[in-house]
């Protein structure tokens, strides 16, 4: 399944509550799709994409290999299956939905207990909706607590989808490449 030619093969994981819009940000990235019915599977699926990103003047491509969960996991089937091994993670909350935003914190550390290295974004999803209750600030708060990239994404429109999935990749890209100098 690995392209020929890729640089890099980067796991990324999506994380959040249910029905924030996880695999329909996956959807909208892989193949530029919203709203079909998904199949309600019990498990993982895997979508791919392949990416090519600039740094410092050069060109490097990658293969991105995300990974999506369907149902409601153990916590431990999280922790040993789904997360190990994930460069990259995306941790998405539903801006009409309070709740989902304060289940970012647990997300997040149960993740950085698997993966103390790997990027990781804030996603306010669904900023389309005229009846938004999570503000701006609330996320930008969270991230400089984390220390994580922001961004607001709208599946539905495809607002900074792309931009979202570089960006990660991009970081990503520059960390092995550190590695490989180390
Ligand atoms: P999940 O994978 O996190 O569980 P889904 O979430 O991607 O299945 O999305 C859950 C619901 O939110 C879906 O609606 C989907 O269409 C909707 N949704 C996802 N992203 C956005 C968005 O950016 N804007 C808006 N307006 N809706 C979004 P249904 O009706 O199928 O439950
Ligand atoms: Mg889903």
């Amino acid at each position: 399944m690995i392209e020929a030619g890729s640089d890099y093969v980067l796991k990324m994981v999506a994380l959040g509550d249910g029905a924030v819009g996880k695999t329909s940000c996956i959807m909208r990235y892989t193949e530029n799709r919203f709203g079909e019915q998904y199949k309600a599977t019990i498990g993982t699926s895997i979508a791919v994409k392949n990416v090519v990103v600039e740094i410092e003047g050069r060109a490097r491509t990658a293969q991105i290999v995300l990974w999506d969960l369907a149902g409601q996991p153990t916590y431990r089937d999280l922790r040993q299956r789904y997360m190990v091994g994930s460069s990259m993670a995306f941790l998405v909350y539903d801006v009409t939905r309070p709740s989902t935003f304060l289940s970012l914190d647990d997300w997040y550390k149960n993740f950085r207990k698997v993966c103390p290295d790997a990027i990781v974004a804030l996603v306010a999803n669904k900023v389309d909706r005229e009846d938004r209750l999570v503000p701006t600030e609330a996320g930008e708060m969270l991230q400089k607590w984390l220390g994580v990239l922001y961004l607001e994404t709208s599946a539905l429109t495809g607002q900074n989808i792309n931009a979202l999935f570089e960006k990660c990749a991009e970081l990503a890209i520059k960390r092995e490449l550190e590695k490989e100098i180390l």
